[in-house]
């Protein structure tokens, strides 16, 4: 068997020349030749290879061991847990998960009979010291969860115990060490990320498995390089301008000459948190030419760390416009990304100077509308069905059941439940409230949708075809829901004022809790109840009862250690107070640490 070990790209060289690198390959070198003289202790031979794809070889799992001791020893023994997506940490403590997660990756690629799969290396929205890393199955979706726990395991067991935990998993899930494989990595633009992504190389390497590096791309890019490879390109070709091409492509069919339309303008502000996606977005724009102006803040160049009061988090979270916003006239459309650009949440100022905002459910709401339309224009007969999370305001539920008439379900938090449940229909729209989403399509409504366009009367099923096209199904995309919306917009002839006054959303806020272990909260009803600890539910219930059209729910977070509060009511007084209620009983019920939480109103006493 070959083993390809491509170098990362030349953008991560220009940004990161760093020693180390050179050193660690240097050091990688070394392993492999240790790889063929330590004696065999778990070696897997396979004197004939039945697969096509595979050579006779033998695997000596005594070199996880070695490359894990030598190079990426395991520092801490805090149990971790593969949660909402994937690990997550101070990037300090993850060289050894990484490492382990290239093995892993590994393996579920020759599991999956050598098909791509993909490795992400980010946080995603989480701030710059933190790093982490996701597994992409070979639809791009995220890792299947009975593999979670085997992630889980592979990175909590101690060096010592590494070699045989590797060769539990091969025997518990009769993988065949010595067929092909392939593990695509990609990172964001975090300083920490080369090193890690090192680290994951190292891993695919010590298992013998094919390795292609495609440096700093966005988190819906790996997704795309991944279903591209997977499905032999008929998804688009597995590289970066494989994947410009294809957005590009249909954005620009879809806009036609028509650049401006009633209300709607040619101009977006774009922040890029300081991320890949800005990065990106540069490159989009390069390759636009001006079929929409784009104007990037936040780019990722000088001072400005990767989400720090930027992105799309910092936005819906905050509910204010990122820093270095320019002067703009009122009512100018902006939008906000997060760290690896898989999620988007649009704002404006109004004529008063404040600040609204239009988030996932805005966006859901504007895609799901739209896209009905093209089917009853179209006259097909396909269901569409829109998902969300508890954390969807009250007010877009409503809009959806009642004057949208789509069906909608809640399902607990993380895109995998999502597009799990999202599947389900012909057409499927999914974001979660913090713009994280997409829409998936099933292979009946695509060839539905690509025969009405054949048969040449229904101009409205060739425009239909293009905006299958320009979205990105494996997952939430920034970029690509970016510029679905920007077309929405386009064909209505609608600026933000008009989007915005589909529905009032109603007033929410969220807070984050510290307590001693955030485990010690359980939900169920798609995380809308708190069944442990004994009692917090009915005291939550209790206040919510004292709120016109209150809400609220806890839950932990999976990304962050904190306790997650939701609350929203109907006026912003009463969601403070909600909010800042709910708070107290976590931290009185539920282990808080730290000072007891100040009501706002109170803050200056
Ligand atoms: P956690 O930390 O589990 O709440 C956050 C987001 C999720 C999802 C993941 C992955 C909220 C409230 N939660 O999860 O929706 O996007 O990060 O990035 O926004
Ligand atoms: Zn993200």
């Amino acid at each position: 068997m070959k083993i390809t070990f491509k170098t990362a790209a030349s953008e991560t060289r220009k940004l990161f020349p760093d020693r180390l690198y050179i050193f660690r390959s240097f050091g990688s070198l070394l392993l492999l030749l240790l790889f063929f003289l330590v004696p065999p202790r778990l070696a897997f031979v396979l004197p004939k290879c039945e697969s096509k794809n595979c050579e006779n070889m033998s695997i000596n799992l005594r070199t996880v061991y070695a490359f894990a001791r030598e190079m990426y020893p395991k520092l801490s023994t805090e149990h971790i847990q593969y949660g909402t997506a994937g690990f997550r940490g101070k990037a300090e403590f993850l060289d050894s998960v990484m490492f382990r997660m290239g093995v892993l990756a590994t393996l579920r690629s020759r599991f999956r009979s050598g098909a791509a799969i993909g490795v992400m290396i980010t946080a995603s929205h989480n701030p710059e010291p933190d790093n982490g890393v996701k597994l992409v199955d070979p639809k791009g979706e995220m890792l299947e969860a009975s593999w979670e726990s085997i992630a889980t395991d592979l990175v909590n067991v101690s060096d010592q115990e590494l070699e045989q935990q590797v060769a539990k998993i091969i025997k518990d899930n009769n993988i065949d060490i010595t067929s092909s494989s392939i593990v695509y990595v990609g990172m964001d633009n975090r300083y920490h990320s080369p090193r890690l992504l090192k680290a994951v190389a190292d891993g695919v390497i010590a298992l013998k498995g094919n390795v292609r590096e495609y440096g700093i791309v966005t988190t819906p890019m790996l997704h795309y390089f991944v279903v591209s490879a997977n499905t032999k390109e008929a998804y688009g070709k597995p590289t970066e301008e494989g994947y410009y091409d294809k957005l590009i492509t249909a954005f620009k069919t879809l806009r036609n000459d028509q650049l401006e339309n009633g209300n709607y303008k040619n101009n977006l502000i774009f922040d890029g948190a300081n991320g890949v996606g800005a990065r990106k977005m540069l490159q989009f724009i390069k390759r636009m030419q001006n079929s929409l102006q784009v104007t990037v803040i936040n780019q990722g160049i000088g001072q400005g760390k990767i989400n720090e009061d930027c992105g799309a988090d910092y936005v819906k979270v905050q509910q204010r416009p990122p820093k270095s916003m320019p002067e703009v006239e009122p009512y100018t459309r902006c939008c906000s990304v997060d760290g690896d650009a898989d999620r988007v949440v649009y704002f404006f100022s109004n004529d008063k100077g404040e600040f609204q905002l239009l988030d996932g459910d805005r966006i859901a709401t504007l895609v799901a509308g739209y896209l009905m339309d093209l089917v009853k224009k179209c006259q097909l007969d396909l269901r569409l069905g829109l998902v969300q999370t508890a954390y969807a305001n009250g007010a877009s539920t409503d809009y959806i059941v009642n004057e949208l008439k789509v069906p909608v379900s809640c399902v607990p938090t993380g895109v995998k439940h999502l597009h799990h449940k999202a599947l389900e229909y012909d057409i499927g729209v999914y974001f979660e409230a913090n713009g994280h989403g997409t829409v998936v399509f099933s292979d009946h409504a695509k060839s539905t949708v690509a025969e009405a366009a054949k048969a040449g009367d229904k101009p409205d099923a060739k425009i239909f075809l293009k905006i299958i096209d320009l979205i990105n199904e494996t997952v939430g995309d920034a970029i690509s829901d970016m510029l679905l919306v920007e077309t929405i917009l386009n064909h209505k002839g609608w600026d933000v004022k008009d989007w915005i006054s589909t529905y009032t959303d109603l007033p929410n806020q969220q807070l984050k809790i510290k307590v001693q272990d955030r485990n010690v909260i359980a939900t169920t009803d798609a995380e809308r109840v708190c069944v442990k600890p004994e009692g917090l539910q009915i005291e939550i219930n209790k206040a919510v009862s004292n709120y016109k059209r209150g809400r609220a729910f806890v839950r932990p977070s999976g990304t962050e250690d904190v306790v997650r509060v939701y609350a929203e009511a109907n006026t912003k007084e009463d969601t403070v107070s909600l909010a800042h209620e709910i708070g107290i009983l976590v931290q009185r019920l539920a282990g808080g640490v730290g000072p007891e939480l100040v009501h706002p109103n109170n803050a200056h006493l």
